[in-house]
């Protein structure tokens, strides 16, 4: 190796290390289509159990500190003993995602909802979270809204938003000053003619309109099909709007299944935008969470390979050779430039990870290691009676 070539590899392996992946809560608890959920054995039965699993992807990975909580799947009597629980296992507690999607109240909407009243109601509930971050030391509110209408002249597309901005506002003025409000949107589903959040434009207007605390959550499993989302990436973090990630895969629409794992290539070119515009500097603050549903797979091994692939694209995306790719553009060498791309994708970095992760201290291959120490015969042998933890639905 050269000395640009040794410097780069020191300071790829030093951003790979430094790298913080926030696991679900969700993740760890049954879940399953709208046909049938699947029950899989030594599931958590609260969220106690649940930051334990997410305990055994940090161990494995080093690089999956945070744990985000979704209300009321999470609720707790005292979220400062399940703070402390997560601390004395290495962890902290991330986004609060908030529910507005699941109480019959919300037919029509919650935060969009014609009547007052449950718009209020809808609010205190987003205010709750914020004392739940307040007592757990979360930075982020996280909010999806599953407003919309499903028939033409159903309500006023207008006056939705108007209600929707309203009671943005009520929540970003209760925000403390390290907190914030992260805005996730998503085309279609539940309502399926109109969608009160349904793209980045919307959120990114209604975020610029409350101000700085809030920001822009990319999920990457709500888009329509071909989208550049790696555009919409670029352009947030221009803006300083790019809050959060929600990292999944899909192959349809919002199959939540495991990032990296339907389009790899996707994924290599999202986080190419986001090295190539400091993204990973922890200065930018930008979340980098997953958001998914492991149905049939063993869960905590699904999260470990989520994790695993987070981390290849990262390291293929802090290998373009920015230099030679740059120059290459500015010469209008279309080939060269795209040349430039397509070598770090298609480079094997796994050995790569694996010398990082030896020098974290850490077995080179998580899933293995994860094997060897017995978890999940543990749960399963423990984690009898009670009732599983599940997405509620
Ligand atoms: C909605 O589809 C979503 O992506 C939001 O992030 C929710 O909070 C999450 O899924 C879990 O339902
Ligand atoms: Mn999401």
């Amino acid at each position: 190796m050269n000395d640009r070539a040794t410097d780069a590899h020191a300071s790829i392996k030093a951003a790979l290390k430094a790298q913080v992946i926030e696991t679900p809560s969700w993740g760890y608890g049954n879940s399953g289509t709208r046909f049938k959920v699947f029950a899989q054995a030594g599931v958590p039965r609260d969220p106690f159990e649940k930051l334990d699993d997410a305990a055994q992807v940090h161990a494995a990975t080093g690089v999956a500190p945070v744990v985000s909580l979704h209300i009321p799947w999470d609720r707790v009597e005292d979220y400062a003993a399940l703070s402390k629980h997560a601390e004395d296992r290495g962890l902290a507690i991330g986004a609060i995602n908030a529910n507005t999607f699941q109480d019959d109240a919300y037919k029509l909407g919650s935060v969009t909802h014609a009547d007052p009243a449950v718009r209020r109601k809808a609010v205190d509930h987003l205010l709750e979270c914020v004392d739940i971050m307040d007592a757990t030391g979360s930075r982020d509110l996280k909010l999806w809204f599953a407003d919309g209408t499903n028939y033409p002249g159903q309500d006023d597309i207008t006056a939705r938003q108007d209600r929707l901005f309203e009671c943005l506002q009520a929540v970003y003025d209760r925000l403390g000053d390290d907190q914030r409000l992260v805005l996730e949107y998503k085309l279609f589903e539940p309502a399926f003619y109109t969608t009160d959040v349904p793209d980045w434009g919307t959120a990114y207007a209604h975020t610029l309109k409350l101000g700085e605390k809030a920001k822009v959550v990319v999920d990457t499993g709500h888009h329509a099909p071909g989208t550049n989302i790696e555009f919409i990436v670029a352009f947030l973090l221009r803006e300083g709007k790019l809050g959060a990630f929600d990292f999944n895969s899909r192959f349809y629409a919002d199959d939540d299944l495991m990032v990296g794992a339907a389009d790899p290539f996707q994924l290599f070119r999202i986080l190419h935008e986001v090295a190539k515009n400091g993204g990973f500097d922890p200065a930018r603050q930008v979340a980098f969470m997953l958001d998914q549903c492991h149905n049939i797979e063993a869960k905590i091994p699904g999260v470990i390979r989520s994790v695993m692939n987070v981390q290849e694209a990262t390291a293929k995306a802090l290998s373009v050779d920015l230099d030679a790719l740059r120059a290459a553009q500015r010469a209008g060498d279309v080939l060269g430039a795209n040349a430039v791309l397509m070598d770090a994708y298609n480079t094997d970095v796994r050995p790569l990870l694996r010398e990082v992760r030896k020098e974290m201290g850490l077995d080179p291959d998580p899933l293995a290691a994860y094997a060897a120490t017995g978890w999940q015969q543990r749960i399963v042998a423990e984690r009898v009676g009670g009732e599983q933890a599940g997405w509620g639905a």
